[in-house]
C-alpha cells in the first residue's frame, strides 16, 4: 500500500488538532468538571494548610467563629449553590445577601474569611476560589471544634451574582416546623436524614432572643426550668434586648458532639426549629439515634455536608475566581 500523501497527513494532523481543541473546551467549558479532594494538588497545594492554620488561629481568638463559619458555609449554599455568593458586600449598584431576613445582624466571620483569603493569594494568587475557602474552613472548623473530619471536594468557582429574595426564601426561618424544614432541604436535594443530621451543628454557636422569644414565652413543647433560665436573657417585648445571645447546645456551645439531640429529647432545644426535630414526628427517632452513637450521628453529618457542599456549583469557565471575597472582579 502507498505511503500516505503529505496532503492526507495535514488532514490527519489538523483532525487531531481539531479533537484535542474540542476536548480541551469541553472540559475548560464545565460540562465534564466535578469537584474533587484533589483539584488544586498541582495549581496550589499549600491551600488546605493555609486554610487551617488561619482557623485554628480564629479559633484560639473566639471559639464561637467556628460556629460562624459553619453556618455562612450553611447560607451560601442554600442560595444559587456554593458559590461564596454571600459573600458579596452591597454596593450602591449592587445588592447582596447580607441584609436579607436570615443573614441580617446575624452571619459573621467575614473577616477571618478575608484574612485566609489573603494567606491563600500570597502562596497561589487568583487561583483558589472563595467558595472553596469557605467549605475548607467550615470543615477545618468542626474538626477544630472535636467534631468529625472529611475530605472537603473543591474545584468550585465563584459567582458574579447573590440573590437576596433566595436568600430570604430558601433559608428556613427558626419558626418552621418539621413539614417545612423537610421541604426547604428538599429544595436543594437534601433528604430529611440530612436536615436533621445537619441540624446538629446547633451543638455549637449562639442564637439571639429576637429568634427564640416566642419558643421560650409562647410554646409549651419545652421544659420549663429552661424558658425560664433564657427568659431571664431575653426580655418578653421585642425591640429590647433582641441582640442578647443564648448558647444553642445549653452543655457545651463550643464542643462539636452529640448534646444537642440529648437537649430536644429533654425539650431544651433552644429554637422553635430545633425542638421540631424531636416533638412526636418522623425523626423522633433519628434523635434517639443520634444519642445512642455519636459516630452514627458524625457519620450521617459528614454525608450531609458534602452532599450540601455539592450544591450547583460553578465549575469550568462559569463564574470567576474573586481577587477579594467582597466584590466581583
Ligand atoms: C434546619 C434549619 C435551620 C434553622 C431554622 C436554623 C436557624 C438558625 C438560627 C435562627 C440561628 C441563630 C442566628 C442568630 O440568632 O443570629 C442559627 C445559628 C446557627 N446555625 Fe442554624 N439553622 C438551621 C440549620 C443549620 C444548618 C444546616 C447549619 C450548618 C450545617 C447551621 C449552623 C448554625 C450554626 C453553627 C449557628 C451558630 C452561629 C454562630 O454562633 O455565629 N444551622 N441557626
Ligand atoms: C438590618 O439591620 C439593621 C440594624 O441591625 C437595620 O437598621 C436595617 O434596617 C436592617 N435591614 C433590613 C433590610 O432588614
Ligand atoms: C405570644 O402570643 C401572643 C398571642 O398570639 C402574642 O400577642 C404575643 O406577641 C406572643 N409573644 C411572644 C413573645 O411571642
Ligand atoms: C416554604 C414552605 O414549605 N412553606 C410552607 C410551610 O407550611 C405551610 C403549611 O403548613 C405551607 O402553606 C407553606 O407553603
Amino acid at each position: 500500500m502507498a505511503q500516505p500523501t503529505w496532503s492526507a497527513r495535514r488532514v490527519t494532523a489538523a483532525l487531531v488538532v481539531m479533537v484535542v481543541v474540542v476536548v480541551v473546551l469541553a472540559v475548560a467549558g464545565g460540562s465534564w468538571a466535578q469537584l474533587s479532594p484533589s483539584f488544586y494538588s498541582f495549581s496550589c497545594p499549600g491551600v488546605f494548610n493555609a486554610v487551617k492554620r488561619g482557623m485554628q488561629s480564629a479559633i484560639a481568638r473566639e471559639k464561637r467563629i467556628g460556629a460562624s463559619i459553619v453556618r455562612l458555609f450553611f447560607h451560601d449554599c442554600f442560595v444559587q449553590g456554593c458559590d461564596a455568593s454571600l459573600l458579596l458586600d452591597d454596593t450602591a449598584s449592587f445588592t447582596g445577601e447580607k441584609t436579607a431576613n436570615p443573614n441580617n445582624g446575624s452571619v459573621r466571620g467575614f473577616e477571618v474569611i478575608d484574612a485566609i483569603k489573603s494567606a491563600v493569594e500570597t502562596i497561589c494568587p487568583g487561583v483558589v476560589s472563595c467558595a472553596d475557602i469557605l467549605a475548607i474552613a467550615a470543615r477545618d472548623s468542626v474538626a477544630i471544634l472535636g467534631g468529625p473530619s472529611w475530605d472537603v471536594k473543591v474545584g468550585r468557582r465563584d459567582s458574579r451574582t447573590a440573590s437576596l429574595s433566595g436568600a430570604n426564601n430558601n433559608i428556613p426561618p427558626p419558626t418552621s416546623g418539621l413539614a417545612n424544614l423537610t421541604s426547604l432541604f428538599a429544595a436543594q436535594g437534601l433528604s430529611q436524614k440530612d436536615m436533621v443530621a445537619l441540624s446538629g451543628s446547633h451543638t455549637i454557636g449562639q442564637a439571639r432572643c429576637t429568634n427564640f422569644r416566642a419558643h421560650i414565652y409562647n410554646e409549651t413543647n419545652i421544659d420549663s426550668g429552661f424558658a425560664m433560665r433564657r427568659q431571664s436573657g431575653c426580655p418578653r417585648n421585642s425591640g429590647s434586648g433582641d441582640n442578647n445571645l443564648a448558647p444553642l447546645d445549653l452543655q457545651t456551645p463550643t464542643v462539636f458532639e452529640n448534646n444537642y439531640y440529648k437537649n430536644l429529647v429533654v425539650k431544651k432545644g433552644l429554637l422553635h426549629s430545633d425542638q421540631e426535630l424531636f416533638n412526636g414526628g418522623a425523626t423522633d427517632a433519628l434523635v434517639q439515634s443520634y444519642i445512642s452513637s455519636q459516630s452514627t450521628f458524625f457519620a450521617d453529618f459528614v454525608t450531609g455536608m458534602i452532599k450540601m457542599g455539592d450544591i450547583t456549583p460553578l465549575t469550568g469557565s462559569n463564574g470567576e475566581i474573586r481577587k477579594n471575597c467582597r466584590r466581583i472582579n
